[in-house]
Formats: structure tokens, C-alpha cells, sequence
């Protein structure tokens, strides 16, 4: 018997967590943390530790399969498959053309970052502007509020510097991968408040990270643009803004303060249900320190007018100055990006909006990208430009896109739907052909991709110069014929004729630092992993040569550019009062007298959550991360399951204005009463089975008749809802 430790890092979420895998014989049977890695000093979750299970698991796909058409899969030979498709790609575009062919990217795929990258390569060759990804039902105001607001150079300050931090709607210590840096969240945040910062967190819920903070604002869901405006205009009105850079480096003060006027304190306080003391404590704390942000995640992103309130927040920064400053080391020093000068100074807006026009809502590509909350009704609707394939990667549309009634139509109504998953996933069940793909222990992967993140939002990524190059630990299975998506796109591009173009568009953009290069691919020959990935660190700041020579992972803290000072003859400005962005606000004020109207018929408020064992839709076949309890429970407060007349573990119905779900009630005091909160990515779309065994789909109760006009995101949390008993 042949035992190997392999160090590696956990591709199952962004945070890419530092692992040693132990394989025996071939097959890995343990994931740990890595002590000896200097970033996460032997930091994982029990996701990351269930990599053994994944890869082993009983369930898993091992070969590509075809749908015979009554909904019976049978194997196909993985090389079978591409041909197949790529004669209904070509099909499709012969007929409809390019636009006809979309694809989704999903948070699975992540774990194959080359793949993404000829996935991107591919859409161009077709010349489809039809890419869409998970990202638009995240966090999409992220991007547009930067693109409206203008950037900063240099990046945010850091949250080890920094002595304030308000975090709006994140749970880090479940999540891991928001608002505070991802390498043990829980642990950063024990240290910051030891070395004296003031946490203040804004949640509906009393989560595990607003336990630990000084203040926790248990403000009313979907209040947080009337929460921030608030703390605005207590800034303003107390002084407590940094006159000197806003003289350098801000327009449009004089009009955001004007529009501010109605946001008083009393008003604020009652509207946010919330203290005023509280409030003027959240806005004094926070403008009477010297470095830190307020940074917002998928709570305001989920309950309407997630731009504006990205936007507040970034307002809030930059009233307060707090953008990395001449001097500072680098706070998102690039590792295996391409080196850039971080300066302190304004990148100034740019256009939110992007040139492809989708045909319903009026949405169009933003800075989010393309608007993945349309993307069914650009499936149904019927005429030029129809959406009849889709290849969705490391996705789960049924359980993650809203209304999944329309989405289960959409996937129907598909001449060609590709999903690439390990497991039978509810969407891989409509899909014509899955191609089961080998998994991130065997296959090499870098910390590039998880580098770029840094780019969605301000706040993210890893606050220091580190890498990490993760070998295959160990081979596919036995027998198995998988195929990653690298393989797959070039080998659909070969069948059909296809030059790619190997694009390095993860860095480049308006405000980021690497231009934009193309390299066309020899097309001959399939290029392995790491020769992609040579090519995709080939500019890379630390070599990736010397990246592998630290098989545990490379910090460099001897090695962080300082940000430098402004350029002579920058005349960039950060905008605090973009037009669209003001009159939003005013509608937010004009919304009241709707939203305090008290609804009878939906009472209660649900909110989103994260489950600490399972990747949204991912896990919960895993025994060690289930332990049994295989499905998402709706949290209610003790005094209304008295109320209600349920008790502990009973089961309700959840009501929407869109639809009906049945969920397994838990106690939950965390949350106040009248407001409940469940996690996504389980149920069925069809045919529901009991809720204890299968979960209750959330996104059932989510329609798409309230959207963010430029996102195109609904509303996935606020949202009103009826509870009653149902019996057992
Ligand atoms: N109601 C509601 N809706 C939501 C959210 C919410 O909180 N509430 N959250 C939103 C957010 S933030 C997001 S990011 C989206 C997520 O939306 P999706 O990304 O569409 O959904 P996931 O459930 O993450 O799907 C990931 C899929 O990838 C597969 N997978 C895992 N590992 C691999 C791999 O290595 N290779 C391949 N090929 N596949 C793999 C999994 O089996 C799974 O089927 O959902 C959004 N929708
Ligand atoms: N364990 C685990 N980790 C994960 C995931 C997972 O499924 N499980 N998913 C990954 C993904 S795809 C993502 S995008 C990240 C998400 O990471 P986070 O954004 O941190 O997600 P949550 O932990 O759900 O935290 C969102 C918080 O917002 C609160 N909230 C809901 N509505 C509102 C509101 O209107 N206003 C305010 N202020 N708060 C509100 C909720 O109560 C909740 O505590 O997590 C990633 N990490
Ligand atoms: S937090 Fe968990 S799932 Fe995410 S990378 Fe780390 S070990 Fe993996
Ligand atoms: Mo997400």
C-alpha cells in the first residue's frame, strides 16, 4: 500500500482553502487544512473535508450520458458526445444564428478556471454575446454601483488595517467567502476586535457574525438603502467627513446632501425599526475612525435596489476618505495577476450598460454582465433572437434562478440543453446530454481565478501577494470517462471547424489593470491544463514557476508594492450623485407609505441564508455534511410556531404572491418575529417529494415581476410571504 500527502487547496468555494489530500493506492481518502500553509495555517470547513466523498461517491457520474428522449439516460462515449453537439450547435446556428446558443456559468464551475477561459474563447468563435453567469443573481449591484460611483486605483483599504468595518447583509463565518478576508473569517474577526476594531453589522437576523460584533443593527429587511442614507446624513450633518479628500477627489456632494435631506435620523430609525441611538452610534463609530468600509453582500443584493445600496456604501467610503492612501502596502497586491501601480486616485465612472440589448424588460449587458434573471423568458419567447441551446456549466438553474416554474418551462422548451455536472443535479435531469467532468482533486488548478474576484465589488479576494498552485492529487476513477470543460470546448471547436483565441479577460475590463490580450491556440492539439495555465500566468507578477515551488502555498508580505501617489495630471473624480442613482433614492422615499401598509395576506418576511454544510445546491448527498438531515429547515421565531400552532421540526406551507412551497419548520430565535429565512438550492421542480427528504424549493416563491431595471435581479429575499401549519 502506497500512501501519498498531496497539498493542494479546495477548488468547492472561492475561499481556496489550503487542503492536504491523503491518497492511498490512488484514492483519496482524507482532506485536512494545511498547517503548514502561511495563509490559512490549517484552516478548512467540513465542505472541503467531504472532497473524499465527492469524488467517491456512490452517485457519481462517471460517463457522459444522452437522453434517449422519455427522460431514460444512457452512457455515451465522452468524444460521441462533443460530436453530437457540435452538429446541433451548428445546426442551431445554421438556422437561428450565434445568439441562439447561450451558456451559464455556475459557481461549479470555478473549480475548472481553464475551462471558463475556453468557454469564453468558444462563445467568441461563434461570435454568441449570450454568456451569462451566476454572478448576475449574486451580487450584481457590486459592479454596476462601481461602474456609476467610479473606482479607486489603488483598491479599498484592508481589513487587517482597519479599525472600523460595517458589513451589510453577509454572514462570513457561514459563508466564508464575503466581507471579511476569506482565510478563517471567524479567526479574522477574533483578532480584529482584539486589536480594537468596531464591527458593526446590519442584519435582520442575529447570525453567528452579528453575535460577535459591538453593534448589531437589527434593521427591517430591505431597508438598507434608507439605513445608509441615514448614516450619510449623519455624517454630513456632524461633520465627520474627510473634507480634504472629497476636495480632491469627489463631485456631486452639494446634490447627494440635498437628497439626503428627508433621511433624518427619527425618520431612518423608525423606518429601519431600529433604535436611534443605535444609529447614531453605527454612523459616529464608523466616521470618528480613521481606516475601514462598509461593505454590502447578498442580503441588500437580494431585497431591491441592490445598486443603490452598493452605491450608499461606496458613498460612505468616500465621504470618509477611505480608500487605500499614498504609502499604504497594496491591499490586493496582484500574485499571479499581472503586476500593476497601485495609485491613490479616482478611476472615474463608466457606462453601467453594455452594447448587447436582451429582447425582454429592456434589460441589456451591464456591468454585471449579461442579466441571468431573463434568461428563461429569452428561452420562451418565441421570434428572432430566441435562445434554443443552452450549455450550462457547474450550474443548477432549477434550484438557483428565480421562478422556477418559468425556468422548468424554459428548460423544456430547449431544442439543446448540455449540463456538465458530477451528479444528477435537478436541471441535469431535463438535459439532453450531461458530461460528467473529472473533479478538482484530479486536475491542476491555480489561484488566479480566485485572485480576479477582487474585481466583483471592492472588498474581496485575498488581502495579501498569495498563490497557490494545486497538482491532481489523484487520477479519475477507474473506467471513468470524464471530461473537463477545457477539453470539451476544444474539442468542440475542432469538430466544428474553429479557430480560439486564448483571451485573458479576467483582469482586464474599464478599471482594472492588465490590457486585454488575445493569443490565438494551436488547433491541433489538445493544450493540457498546465500549459494553459502557463499561459493564462504567463504575465503573472510572481511567477508561477516559483509559485510551485511552494507546493503549501507562497505569501509574499516582503514582497507588496506601496500604493503610490496620485499622477499630476489625473482629473478623475468619484461621483456621489449619479442621476440614476438619486432619483432611486427618491423612489425609495416614495415607497414608504407601500411598504408600511401592513399586508395581511403575506405577514411574514423571508429572508435568504446560507447552510453551513452545503455549497447551495451541492453536498447534501454527502453523508458527512447531511449527517441525515437532508434538507433545508425555514427558520421561524419560537412565539410565532406557538402562534401558528406548529412545533419544532413540523411542517408548514410557505405562500407567496407566486407560489406554494411545503418546509420543515425549525425554532429559530435568531430571528426576530414576523420574519423567517431559508436557504436555496434544494427541492424539486416537479413532482415534490416529502420536504424531509428532499427540501423545499425556495425559488418557487420568487417571481420576476419586480426587477432591478438595470440588474434585471428580483427580489430574492424581503420577501412577503404566509405561513400556516399543515399538518405533519
Ligand atoms: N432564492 C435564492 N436564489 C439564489 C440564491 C439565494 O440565496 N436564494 N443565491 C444566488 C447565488 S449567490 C448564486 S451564486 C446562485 C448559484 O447558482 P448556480 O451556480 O446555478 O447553483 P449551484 O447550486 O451553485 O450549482 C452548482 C452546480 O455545479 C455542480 N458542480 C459542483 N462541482 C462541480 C465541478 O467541479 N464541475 C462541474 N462541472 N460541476 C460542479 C453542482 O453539482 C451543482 O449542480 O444562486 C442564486 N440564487
Ligand atoms: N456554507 C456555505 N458557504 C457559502 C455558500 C453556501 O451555500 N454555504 N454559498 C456561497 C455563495 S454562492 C455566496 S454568494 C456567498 C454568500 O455569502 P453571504 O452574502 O455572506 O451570504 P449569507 O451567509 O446568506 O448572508 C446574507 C445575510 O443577509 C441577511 N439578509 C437577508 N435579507 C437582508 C436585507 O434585506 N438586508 C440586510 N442587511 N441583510 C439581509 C441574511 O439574514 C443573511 O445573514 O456564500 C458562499 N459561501
Ligand atoms: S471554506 Fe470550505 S468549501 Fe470553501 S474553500 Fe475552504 S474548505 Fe473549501
Ligand atoms: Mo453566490
Amino acid at each position: 500500500m502506497t500512501t501519498q500527502i498531496i497539498p493542494g487547496f479546495c477548488r468547492c468555494c472561492p475561499a481556496a482553502c489550503s487542503i492536504l489530500a491523503t491518497v492511498e493506492n490512488g484514492k483519496a481518502i482524507k482532506v485536512t487544512g494545511d498547517p503548514d500553509s502561511p495563509m490559512f495555517k490549517g484552516y478548512t470547513c467540513a465542505k472541503g473535508r467531504a472532497l473524499p466523498e465527492m469524488h467517491n461517491d456512490e452517485n457519481r457520474l462517471l460517463h457522459c450520458l444522452k437522453n434517449d428522449g422519455n427522460g431514460n439516460f444512457v452512457p455515451i462515449a465522452s468524444q460521441t458526445a462533443v460530436a453530437e453537439i457540435a452538429a446541433k450547435l451548428q445546426d442551431i446556428i445554421d438556422r437561428h444564428g450565434p445568439r441562439a446558443v447561450a451558456s451559464y456559468w455556475g459557481t461549479g464551475s470555478v473549480s475548472c478556471a481553464t475551462g471558463i477561459y475556453m468557454l469564453g474563447a468558444w462563445s467568441q468563435a461563434i461570435k454568441s454575446p449570450m454568456v451569462f453567469t451566476a454572478s448576475a443573481i449574486d451580487k450584481p449591484g457590486a459592479n454596476i454601483a462601481l461602474a456609476l460611483h467610479g473606482n479607486w486605483v489603488a483598491g479599498a483599504q484592508s481589513f487587517e488595517s482597519s479599525d472600523t468595518w460595517i458589513i451589510v447583509g453577509a454572514n462570513p463565518i457561514i459563508s466564508r467567502t464575503s466581507s471579511v478576508p476569506s482565510n478563517n473569517p471567524g479567526q479574522e474577526i477574533k483578532n480584529a476586535l482584539k486589536r480594537g476594531m468596531q464591527l458593526t453589522v446590519i442584519d435582520p437576523r442575529r447570525t453567528e457574525t452579528a453575535k460577535r460584533a459591538q453593534l448589531h443593527l437589527q434593521a427591517r429587511a430591505g431597508e438598507d438603502p434608507t439605513l445608509l442614507a441615514g448614516i450619510l446624513h449623519i455624517l454630513i450633518e456632524e461633520d465627520l467627513c474627510d473634507a480634504a479628500f472629497i476636495r480632491e477627489n469627489v463631485q456631486g456632494f452639494d446634490t447627494l446632501k440635498d437628497a439626503l435631506a428627508s433621511f433624518t435620523p427619527d425618520y431612518v430609525a423608525a423606518r429601519c425599526g431600529i433604535a436611534k441611538k443605535d444609529l447614531l452610534k453605527a454612523a459616529r463609530t464608523f466616521g470618528n475612525g480613521k481606516r475601514g468600509m462598509v461593505v454590502c453582500a447578498t442580503g441588500p443584493s437580494f431585497s431591491t435596489h441592490s445598486n443603490l445600496t452598493f452605491y450608499l456604501a461606496l458613498s460612505i467610503n468616500t465621504l470618509c476618505g477611505r480608500w487605500a492612501r499614498a504609502g499604504d502596502v497594496a491591499t490586493y497586491p496582484n500574485a499571479l495577476l499581472p503586476a500593476y501601480t497601485p495609485k491613490a486616485q479616482p478611476y472615474a465612472p463608466y457606462s453601467a450598460f453594455g452594447e448587447v440589448a436582451l429582447r425582454v424588460n429592456g434589460l441589456r449587458q451591464n456591468a454585471s454582465g449579461m442579466p441571468t434573471a431573463a434568461l428563461a423568458d429569452e428561452i420562451l419567447l418565441e421570434g428572432e433572437g430566441q435562445v434554443k441551446a443552452l450549455l450550462c456549466v457547474g450550474g443548477n438553474p432549477l434550484q438557483a434562478w428565480p421562478d422556477q416554474a418559468r425556468t422548468l418551462a424554459a428548460m423544456k422548451k430547449l431544442d439543446l440543453l448540455v449540463a456538465f455536472d458530477y451528479q444528477m443535479s435537478e436541471t441535469a435531469r431535463y438535459a439532453d446530454y450531461i458530461i460528467a467532468p473529472p473533479l478538482s482533486l484530479e486536475y491542476p488548478g491555480t489561484t488566479q481565478f480566485i485572485e480576479s474576484i477582487k474585481y466583483i465589488g471592492v472588498s474581496r479576494g485575498f488581502e495579501g501577494a498569495w498563490a497557490q498552485y494545486s497538482p491532481a492529487a489523484v487520477a479519475p476513477p477507474e473506467g471513468a470517462d470524464v471530461m473537463d470543460e477545457r477539453e470539451f470546448f476544444f474539442r468542440l471547436a475542432q469538430e466544428m471547424g474553429l479557430q480560439l483565441e486564448w483571451t485573458n479577460f479576467f483582469g482586464a475590463g474599464p478599471h482594472l489593470e492588465a490590457p486585454l490580450e488575445k493569443l490565438p491556440l494551436d488547433m491541433t492539439s489538445l493544450p493540457s491544463t498546465d500549459d494553459l495555465l502557463e499561459i493564462q500566468c504567463r504575465n503573472a507578477r510572481i511567477p508561477l514557476a516559483e509559485v510551485k515551488a511552494h507546493p503549501h502555498g507562497l505569501l509574499r508580505s516582503d514582497d507588496v508594492p506601496r500604493v503610490q501617489p496620485r499622477d499630476a495630471d489625473c482629473d478623475a473624480f468619484l461621483q456621489l450623485a449619479d442621476p440614476l442613482m438619486m432619483a432611486e433614492l427618491q423612489q425609495v422615499l416614495n415607497e414608504e407609505h407601500r411598504r408600511s401598509q401592513s399586508n395581511e395576506k403575506f405577514p411574514f418576511t423571508l429572508l435568504c441564508r446560507r447552510d453551513n454544510n452545503f455549497m447551495n445546491s451541492f453536498g447534501q448527498r454527502h453523508r458527512s455534511l447531511s449527517r441525515g438531515r437532508n434538507f433545508n429547515p425555514l427558520g421561524v421565531n419560537s412565539a410565532d410556531m406557538e402562534k401558528l400552532g406548529v412545533r419544532d421540526g413540523g411542517m408548514v406551507t410557505v405562500c407567496s404572491r407566486h407560489g406554494e412551497i411545503r418546509a420543515i419548520a425549525e425554532a429559530d430565535d435568531s430571528l426576530p418575529p414576523g420574519t423567517v429565512s431559508l436557504s436555496h438550492g434544494f427541492g424539486n421542480a416537479e413532482n415534490d417529494g416529502d420536504p424531509r427528504e428532499v427540501g423545499s424549493p425556495v425559488t418557487r416563491l420568487i417571481g420576476l415581476d419586480e426587477y432591478d431595471p438595470i440588474s434585471g435581479i428580483p427580489r430574492m429575499s424581503a420577501l412577503p410571504v404566509a405561513i400556516a401549519a399543515a399538518g405533519t
